[in-house]
């Protein structure tokens, strides 16, 4: 087996995605397969139900962008380019030990990428819609969903029955719920968790494998957080700006964002990227007659700029402003992601009719801003 080199910046990822790494070599040595992906409309409980693990991939890093750059153009969402940077560099041990990477067409860099990544990796692309709100919508992601489930039937000598994708669902929902239970321990005065705890323990969910893992640790943070409250404990000043960070994911600019807002004397109360509480709160109806159409309309109903239109995830925004009483916004966009950056007039213009300060970033995963970043970000909090 060929030795793994570790990225350059094994240090700055966080303890969970580092344990990750080196669990997945012995998970994979031992007989496990591993399925990579990278977006939130992946339908995971299929995996659950084929018996094999899946994991979320690199793309979150500046390090293999510069490799990246050799293939790809430089004027692409860094995390494009971070995630199949890893891949070509050989640098990401998921990518290395996944059996073949699932993706969706959502944006078109991404949805383009997916070719070349296949040169490297096999990539399987479901077609996702390009809006919720035709009729067939449903009906066209099923069968993305049940070609799905053939592939893998196929691939693994499996059947994945409705018994099992049940099963599936029950557990997914049960991590979800405690998810969301973590993130409302944000909504008291003062929050529970700083704002690097927050990113960090969303992207934890990320690089962890094994949804009973998963569960597991994210009920011992619940109980840790609650117990800590219980004890009189504060992580957060009273006085710190509460601040939802909205826009592309967030797990890349945890340190230039997260911790810079923290710094500023702010802290981020409502994560509202498509890894947080808007998604996890949507739940598969475990009961439904037909499981599979329940979990391939639970995904089709995420709210992600590359729908269109995509009311839902600015409505949600709305209520997360009040339910977490947030006293600014900062949207977050990556560079050269059209769909949130477009998208970000309509934050704007809601923040604006609920009297709430907005600020929108544009960044990469690079520290060449970073300066720049937090005199912005200071200013903001300052004036809140
Ligand atoms: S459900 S947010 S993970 S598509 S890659 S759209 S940042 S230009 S990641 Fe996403 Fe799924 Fe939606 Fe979530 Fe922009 Fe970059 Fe495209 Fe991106």
């Amino acid at each position: 087996m060929k030795i793994l080199e570790l990225p350059k910046s094994f240090d700055e990822f966080v303890d969970a995605r580092k344990a990750g790494f080196i669990r997945v070599k012995d998970y994979v040595q031992n007989g496990g397969h591993l399925v990579g992906m990278f977006c939130s409309y992946t339908p995971l409980e299929l995996f659950d139900a084929a018996g094999v693990a899946v994991v979320g991939l690199c793309g979150t890093s500046n390090e293999p962008i510069e490799d990246a750059e050799k293939v790809l153009p430089k004027n692409l969402c860094p995390l494009i380019k971070s995630s199949y940077g890893f891949a070509y560099t050989d640098k990401c041990p998921y990518t290395y030990f996944c059996d073949f990477i699932v993706g969706e067409t959502t944006c078109d860099g991404k949805k383009k990428m997916f070719e070349l990544l296949n040169e490297i990796k096999e990539t399987y692309v479901l077609h996702l819609p390009q809006s919720q709100q035709r009729a067939y919508a449903k009906d066209i992601w099923y069968e993305e969903i049940r070609l799905l489930k053939e592939k893998l039937e196929e691939k693994y000598g499996v059947e994945i029955t409705d018994e099992k994708l049940r099963e599936a669902a029950r557990k997914r929902n049960e991590m979800r719920k405690y998810m969301c239970e973590l993130y409302s321990l944000q909504g008291t005065v003062p929050p529970a968790l700083k704002s690097t705890e927050v990113m960090a323990t969303l992207a934890q969910g990320m690089f962890n494998f094994g949804v009973e893992a998963q569960t597991a640790s994210y009920k011992a943070k619940v109980d840790s957080v609650k117990a800590a409250i219980a004890r009189g404990e504060q992580a957060v000043s009273p006085d710190a700006k509460r601040i939802l960070l909205t826009g592309c994911p967030s797990t890349g600019v945890i340190q230039k964002v997260g911790a810079t807002i923290e710094k500023n004397g702010g802290v981020i109360v409502c994560l509202d990227d498509c890894g947080g509480e808007r998604t996890q709160k949507m739940l598969v109806d475990e009961d439904a007659p037909d499981i599979l159409r329940a979990i391939s309309d639970r995904y089709l109903e995420i709210h992600c700029s590359v729908m269109t239109t995509n009311e839902g995830r600015i409505e949600n925004t709305r209520e997360m402003v009040k339910k977490y009483k947030a006293e600014g916004v900062v949207e977050m966009v990556l560079q050269a992601c059209h769909t949130f950056n477009v998208e970000s007039t309509l934050m704007q213009k809601m923040c604006q009719e609920e009297g709430i300060p907005y600020m929108k970033l544009e960044t990469d995963y690079s520290t060449s801003d970073s300066g720049q970043i937090e005199t912005r970000l200071a200013a903001f909090i300052e004036m809140l």
